[in-house]
């Protein structure tokens, strides 16, 4: 398989950085150029315009062309599914979900990953399993296929539509949900383990609005960032009707606000009166919000859509922009706020000192991923370092959102460039993984960078 080689990402990043530049200075003068493509309107912002993709269309040449011209990220239709990469157990066939990646590289695209444990597209053999057997057969498929695309995915839907649809908020029963209400967390926790730098997600449907079914969610995730199970982002499909919800931008908001980013990752909207503005709509939504991340609609042409006979898509059958496409072009151009992490409103008291810092660990037998927590004190802080004792015999092996300085005994993580700046009371989370065990002492942490 193709890597992503250093020096083409170094071009793409200059040439992404030099498209900023340009940006800024179009902007500055006041001419207000507005970018001719999705991709690019999008990336103004710092966000993404993604499409979701079938390996088996990549001959079809209008096909093909619209995705290299208008699109920046890309999601796997059907590609990387638990029956398309493990269809029998314990053999792992990755051709197709490779050909996504690959031309999702071929592009400089993100490629989401999509979806690493979802109670359809089981293989049989996963269909008629339960409880133990079945739980590891879950964790094997997570690592295994987390491990494969190691580095390479820009974000997982690690677990996809686990929540029940009406008024409970509750789970959906399945054969995934009866191995134990922890399974998500599991299944996070395996999923960072085997790619510490992959954003990991949680998608649903019908969760587009402030409804029983969202607050369910919001609720585990809450819960998750609470305990430090690794969780950084919720994926909202938006498969709409002929309507948006109200409350769809605040809802989005209260997601940001818990200290995870948000991203519209199945948008298709039926066609009829409305469809141009409800494609708006969701764009401004989106561009409002400071941690959403980026927009993914559900396949190209209408004619490639899941929804037959609706036209729900942003290209007609002969791959011609819509008015729906101009309105999204229009939002996306009129821009917004830029993507930047906001701190999150769960956080523990104000310390009095400058920072403390806490940690979570997920052990097995030889190895560990600790998941640390730094809270800025009163007067908050400018670049932070946490000190770590581990005990002998054990090594960090990766680090994520930090830098490391030592891996045994006595550690110190410094923040990153995006994270060193916390206001008073603000957190942030960093984590490691290790061999051996974890630590077991409660860290130091010390202001300045
Ligand atoms: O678009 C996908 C279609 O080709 C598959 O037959 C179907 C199988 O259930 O899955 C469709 O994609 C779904 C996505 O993976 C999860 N959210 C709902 C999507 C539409 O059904």
């Amino acid at each position: 398989m193709p890597l992503f080689g250093t020096s083409r990402r170094t071009a793409l990043l200059v040439a992404a950085v030099a498209g900023v530049t340009v940006a800024a200075g179009v902007a500055l003068a006041g001419t207000a150029e507005a970018a001719g493509t999705l991709g690019a309107s999008a990336a103004q912002s710092g966000r993404y315009f993604g499409a979701a993709i079938a390996a088996g269309k990549l001959g079809d040449a209008t096909y093909t062309g619209i995705l290299n011209r208008e699109f920046n990220a890309v999601t796997p239709e059907n590609e990387m599914k638990w029956d398309a990469t493990e269809p029998s157990q314990g053999r792992f066939t990755y051709t197709n979900g490779d050909r996504i990646l690959n031309q999702g590289i071929s592009m400089g695209a993100k490629v989401r990953g999509h979806a690493l444990l979802w109670y359809q597209q089981e293989p049989g053999w996963a269909q008629s399993m339960s409880g133990t057997a079945l739980r590891s057969a879950m964790m094997n498929h997570v690592t295994q296929v987390a491990t494969h695309y190691q580095g390479k995915i820009y974000a997982w839907d690690v677990v996809n539509e686990a929540f029940a649809d009406g008024g409970s908020g509750a789970r959906r029963d399945s054969n995934l949900q009866r191995t134990g209400n922890d399974w998500i967390e599991a299944a996070f926790r395996a999923a960072r383990a085997a790619d510490p730098n992959a954003k990991l997600c949680y998608n649903d449907y019908n969760t587009d609005g402030v409804n029983a079914k969202s607050t369910g969610v919001y609720n585990m995730v809450r819960d998750f960032k609470s305990r430090g199970v690794p969780i950084d982002c919720v994926g909202f499909q938006s498969h709409l009707g002929t309507g948006l919800p109200g409350d769809y931008q605040s809802n989005l908001q209260r997601f940001a606000d818990l200290g995870v980013d948000v991203q519209i990752t199945e948008l298709d909207v039926a066609q009829g009166g409305n469809q141009a503005n409800i494609y708006a709509g969701v764009t401004r939504a989106c561009m409002a919000v400071s941690r959403c991340t980026g927009i993914t609609v559900w396949g190209i042409r209408d004619s490639d859509s899941w929804r037959t006979g609706e036209n729900p898509l942003l290209f007609d059958n002969s791959g011609n922009k819509k008015a729906a496409y101009t309105s999204v072009l229009n939002a996306l151009n009129a821009g917004g706020g830029t993507t930047s992490p906001s701190p999150s409103t769960s956080t523990p008291p104000v310390p009095t000192g400058a920072c403390s810092a806490t940690v979570s660990l997920n052990s097995w037998n030889g190895g560990f991923v600790a998941t640390v927590r730094v809270t800025a004190g009163s007067a908050g802080v400018n670049g932070w370092a946490v000190g770590l004792t581990l005990p002998s015999g054990s090594a960090v092996t990766s680090t994520w959102s930090a830098t490391n300085s030592g891996s045994t005994g006595t550690v110190s993580f410094r923040n990153v460039d995006y994270n060193g700046t916390l206001a008073a009371g603000a957190a942030t989370e960093f984590g490691f993984q290790g061999t051996g065990t974890g630590p077991t002492a409660t860290p130091t942490c010390s202001a300045g960078s």
